[in-house]
């Protein structure tokens, strides 16, 4: 099937499962406006609904002994965004919880994600110290993950199993379907290629 590079980031989560039927094709140039191929279908991408953005849970610790503190000096758990889209996203009144069942558990507030860039969080239970303070902890003996939008849409959801302190459970490349356990976190910055 056509594939446009420009819609890596969008189109994400079925990375994977597309990948493999378009090992033995060039991907289409981004000008080609009507993609065409063998099944003639049209190339209309309607994949990811617009309203709501390709912001991901891209790396976390459950675990932090000491890879990074925050401002007071306290080493809490941290969750990493990835913002892959090309416009800043506004996460005020969108909820972040370490429970499926409870999916408004934490309400962020005044929190933007950069376009393509990240912002950390710290998962401390610890809300007096700000607004990248959430009113959970992570736990090292596998948990839920997920992000909603103030809608109730789910943006990013995931269960983890037991992780070890002081790594992190990251996608490669960021915002991608690979998650992978390094002893080389990034909190905050890009994961890489995982080389
Ligand atoms: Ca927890
Ligand atoms: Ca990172």
């Amino acid at each position: 099937m056509p594939f446009k590079s420009t819609f890596f980031a969008l189109l994400a989560l079925s990375f994977a499962a597309v990948l493999p039927g378009c090992g033995d094709k060039e991907p289409v140039p981004d000008d080609s406006e009507t993609p065409t191929d063998d099944t003639g279908e049209t190339g209309d991408d309607t994949g990811t609904p617009a309203e709501t953005p390709a912001v991901f849970i891209n790396e976390f610790m459950a675990s932090n002994a000491t890879i990074i503190a925050d401002d007071e000096g306290g080493f809490g758990d941290w969750i990493e965004l990835y913002n892959a889209t090309n416009a800043a996203v506004d996460l005020s009144g969108w909820f972040i919880t370490d429970d499926l069942a409870n999916t408004e558990k934490h309400i962020l507030g005044a929190i933007t994600v950069p376009a393509g860039g990240f912002v950390l969080l710290w998962a401390d239970d610890d809300i007096l110290d700000g607004d990248d303070h959430l009113s959970f902890k992570l736990s090292g003996d596998g948990e839920d993950l997920a992000l909603y939008t103030p809608e109730g849409v789910a943006v990013d959801e995931l269960t983890y199993q037991a992780q070890t302190t002081d790594q992190s459970a990251a996608r490669f490349p960021d915002g991608g379907e690979t998650w992978a356990i390094t002893d080389a976190p990034t909190p905050g910055a890009t994961n890489g290629d995982g080389t």
